[in-house]
């Protein structure tokens, strides 16, 4: 449903006032060749073939591909003069200088042109079967509505908000109400705790919140508002905190907070005005809206603002930070920017998953980490997609929930982590088998490498043999999807557990230890990028010099991803784990997730973690943590020589285990992120070196697993 370039006059921002709306209606004028048969956006290229002339197109002649699908994909107020000026030499980034731009019109107003009754969000509540569905109009209508809320008081242009609110249309419509009005958002996932929420308000130097009095996940309430009331005894810069009412209880209120829903009632006459007047001008569609709207409004909406127009934002302007863990302790806050982030997040959302107009997308991350914004939020809304917001946990209330609910909502993409399909393989099939999954066409993964047992499940299980796997490699600092099987073709080889190929315009290169650029197949190096692209982050918030230290000193020239890689003799790419998991055996290099890999292929097995240790003679030594699959009964020390054999026999024998601990669960972040690095410390017998542990799920598995170690030493 993108507006062909015949359609420019027809186009229309539902809240725009006219003379504002004159100015967004640029788009390229575009001449057809074949490529467009393919992909749309890249029409205007005069004289390329096919997929593969295209893919080489966007790598050999990055600007042209990306002038093309900037301008197709995007609504411009004012065209870009500059593609790109980037020197990853310096750590400088910047693409489509000149144009003029706002994401939420982008995300919302354009497709409420063409169809405001079209779903942009179900909600997949914590409480099964009670989704709630909100369409394009509506979500611009929240989104407005919050717009002026936060201008009313006194949020500007470049100021920083922090969302701390579980996934729920409130919050994706506060993240658009920032980018509406010029401000940069800052999620934090709403797991973490107050210490950590403190530490990255303070750091973004936010100073207001948004957050609601509690959160439901897996059944449990979360108290997120009181979370918020510690974390501001340490945010003395922090001058109000809005409050929305997830559930009916109310919560303690103080002189900073405001309580939204009353914020609304006292502009209730000054908004009922704006509207009128709205009805009362020659405005095209946005005027047989409201008037339609009139007719079916309750009181309650005529309270509220539904017109709020957008800041006109230069294509470098900040978008949001996300914060991440980088290998050292404090927390870095990627920043990503209007244009590059969102073309990025759009095109990959489209080609790397087969979407197609009218799917609904299904992305289970939770909104707090990148997998959100860009698949659950930007790259969706962009392109006018139905999204689903899912607030529960993969087996709340039970190890069905993910099945019952494609078949409840009818999802047709699928894309959730390795980590919560390991979990649910352990459950068996008879979850899956319960529930309808015909509509399911393409199942992705994303967050960690997938091992062949969980891949191969998905696949066979899942998605019943047909739906291509997409094992998507992207990072905070992608802003998205990189390597993945199917970037642009749908009939691709794909082979189980690789990540396979580069997207448009991405130029992944393998390293040596020396620096040196491996140019050879059936090779392993460290993953960098060699060639910028629009959706990367451009700087680590108040702190340049270390984004540059970090991802642009370690191999001069090029964009140094932290992971290592294997490119297989066909050219497909294999993504090893953090070079920091890679341990060296007698002079070997080995991957830990190579190991995981293969103990994870012993049915009794549910999941496994292998870090190295510090060993006298070989250099490292391995240790692998292990856990069991429920109900599992057998001889620990019959299992670890069965697990050696096996590692022996797929790898070679110097990546056997030394230790094998078993453990009832492993570390993970709240993301579901196995954390290695406390690991690590366990086997050094470092406790004191354990770090921040602010992002762990719960505490209590560190303290297990240390016991653990103690009794097998
Ligand atoms: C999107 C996301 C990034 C790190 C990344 C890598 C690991 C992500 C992966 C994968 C193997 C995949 N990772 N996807 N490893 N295969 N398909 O997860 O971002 O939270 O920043 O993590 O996750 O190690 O460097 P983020």
């Amino acid at each position: 449903m993108w507006l062909p370039c015949g359609c420019t006059s027809k186009y229309v921002a539902s809240s725009f006032a006219r003379r504002t709306l004159a100015s967004y209606l640029h788009v390229s004028g575009r001449s057809r060749c074949n490529v467009a048969a393919f992909m749309p956006e890249a029409a205007g290229l005069e004289g390329v073939s096919g997929r593969a002339a295209l893919r080489e197109l966007s790598v050999s002649n990055s600007e042209s591909f990306w002038a093309a699908v900037a301008r197709h994909r995007l609504c411009w107020s004012t065209p870009f003069h500059t593609v790109q000026d980037c020197d990853l030499s310096r750590g400088k980034i910047k693409w489509f200088e000149g144009g003029k731009l706002n994401v939420s019109v982008n995300c919302l107003d354009r497709h409420v042109h063409t169809c405001p009754e079209r779903v942009a969000l179900i909600w997949e509540r914590d409480e099964r079967g009670s989704e709630m569905k909100y369409t394009y109009g509506e979500l611009l209508e929240m989104t407005c509505r919050l717009g002026n809320l936060l201008r009313r008081h006194g949020v500007k242009r470049g100021d920083c908000v922090t969302i701390y609110m579980p996934t729920c249309p409130l919050a994706v419509a506060s993240m658009l109400a920032c980018a509406r009005i010029g401000a940069a958002h800052n999620v934090v996932f709403a797991g973490f705790s107050a210490d950590a929420l403190a530490e990255r308000i303070r750091d973004a130097q936010s100073s207001t919140v948004i957050t609601v009095n509690q959160g439901v996940r897996g059944g449990k309430v979360t108290e997120l508002k009181k979370t918020v009331d510690t974390a501001m005894q340490s945010c003395p810069t922090v001058k109000q905190v809005f409050v929305a009412m997830r559930t009916d209880n109310p919560v303690t209120m103080t002189a900073r907070d405001i309580a939204m829903e009353e914020v609304r009632e006292q502009k209730a006459n000054q908004i009922l005005e704006i509207q009128i007047q709205a009805v009362e001008g020659e405005f095209g569609i946005f005027e047989q809206i409201t008037k339609r709207r009139k007719i079916t409004v309750t009181h309650e909406m005529l309270k509220e603002d539904v017109v709020c127009e957008p800041a006109v934002m230069n294509s470098e302007d900040v978008l949001f930070l996300l914060y991440t863990s980088g290998s050292t302790g404090k927390p870095k806050g990627l920043v990503h920017t209007q244009a590059g982030y969102l073309l990025y997040a759009a095109l990959t959302h489209r080609y790397v998953f087969s979407y197609h107009d009218g799917d609904v997308f299904g992305c289970v991350a939770d909104i707090g980490w990148i997998t959100g914004h860009s698949y659950v939020v930007y790259g969706p809304l962009a392109n006018g997609a139905t999204t689903v917001l899912f607030e529960s946990t993969p087996i709340y209330p039970d190890p069905g929930r993910y099945w019952d609910m494609v078949e409840r909502l009818k999802i047709n993409q699928f894309y959730g982590a390795p980590t919560a399909i390991r979990l649910l393989l352990k459950y068996g099939d008879q979850w899956v088998n319960k529930y309808d999954r015909s509509t399911l066409k393409t199942l992705g993964s994303v967050g960690e490498p997938i091992n062949t047992e969980a891949w191969e499940w998905y696949h066979r299980v899942v998605g019943d043999g047909r739906c291509p796997v997409v094992d998507t490699w992207w990072q905070t600092e992608t802003g998205g999807i990189c390597i993945a099987p199917r970037p642009s073709d749908p009939d691709a080889e794909i082979v189980p557990g690789m990540a396979m190929r580069p997207f448009f315009g991405i130029n992944p290169v393998l390293m040596d230890t020396e620096g040196e650029v491996l140019t050879s197949n059936n090779t392993s190096g460290a993953l960098c990028m060699a060639q910028p692209w629009p959706g990367m982050a451009r700087t680590i918030h108040n702190n340049h010099q270390r984004f540059i230290d970090t991802y642009f000193q370690p191999y001069p020239g090029y964009f140094f991803t932290g992971d290592g890689a294997y490119r297989s003799e066909e050219g497909y790419y294999q993504i090893t784990g953090r070079l920091d998991d890679v341990i060296n055996v007698s002079g070997h290099r080995i991957g830990t997730a190579e190991i995981e890999d293969v103990v994870n292929q012993c049915p009794a097995v549910a999941e496994s973690a292998v870090v190295g240790y510090t060993h006298s003679i070989k250099g490292q030594g391995v240790y692998a943590f292990v856990v069991l699959k429920k109900g599992i009964d057998v001889q620990e020390a019959d299992l670890s020589r069965q697990l050696n054999g096996m590692v022996s026999e797929k790898i070679a024998k110097y990546a056997s285990p030394d230790f094998i601990q078993f453990a009832k669960r492993l570390p993970k972040t709240r993301s579901g992120k196995i954390m290695r690095r406390v690991l690590r410390k366990v086997v050094e017998s470092d406790l004191e070196g354990l770090g921040d542990l602010s992002t762990l799920d719960d505490p209590a598995a560190v303290q297990e697993i240390i016991q653990g170690h103690e009794k097998l030493l």
